[in-house]
């Protein structure tokens, strides 16, 4: 039968592994013969997204659009995969129940998998791979999630990863039983 989109939704800490994770995770759907397509930091903050900083506004402005991207992607049966923060919860919300809304009447809702990317923030802090946080402390970014902004935690996500204690390959696993269980791959 044919594929089926669908949208799995990656949100934690900066340096949390989400796009390590979703990087790994691409490459194993890519394997099988599954259309799937990572939307990220990379290719989103620096064109679509560009005129968006991280004031709170500008966060929930780039959460908006990509849950409307990452939609179109699920509609046209591709596998979206997204890498942000996404620290607020209400946006969250938005980005789900945009997938339960069907494009058009007689469209089935898109399915929304949210993977809590959860690590300790003294964790993502040590690793601090661009230096953010030590820059964050030193008051040089303001608005830093972690430290001077939000981060709310899923209450109820569809899968928790823990990337301080599993490998990579064992989260991708975690997220792929998870995928076959529900019948989506
Ligand atoms: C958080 C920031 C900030 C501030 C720049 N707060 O580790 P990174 O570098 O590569 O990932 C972070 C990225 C976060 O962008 P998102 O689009 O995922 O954020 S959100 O979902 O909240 O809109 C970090 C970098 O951008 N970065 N300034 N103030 N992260």
């Amino acid at each position: 039968r044919a594929q089926r989109g669908f949208t799995v939704w990656f949100t934690g800490l900066s340096a949390s592994g989400k796009s390590t994770v979703a990087t790994a995770l691409e490459q194993h759907l890519l394997h099988i013969g599954l259309a799937a397509y990572r939307l990220d930091g990379d290719n989103v903050r620096f064109g679509l997204n560009k005129d968006l900083g991280f004031s709170e506004k500008d966060r929930n402005e780039n959460i908006r659009r990509i849950a409307e991207v990452a939609k179109l992607f699920a509609d046209s049966s591709t596998i979206a995969l997204t890498s942000f923060i996404s620290p607020y919860r209400a946006d969250r919300q938005i980005a789900r129940d945009l997938h339960a809304t069907a494009s058009q009447a007689g469209d089935d809702p898109l399915p929304f998998i949210e993977v809590f990317v959860d690590i300790p923030l003294e964790e993502a802090e040590k690793r601090d791979p661009k230096g953010l946080y030590k820059k964050a402390r030193a008051g040089e970014i303001k608005d830093f999630t972690g430290i001077s902004a939000p981060y709310e935690a899923p209450e109820s996500p569809e899968i928790t990863i823990r990337t301080d204690q599993l490998s990579v390959e064992d989260c991708v696993r975690k997220i792929v039983e998870y995928l076959a269980e529900q019948g989506l791959i």
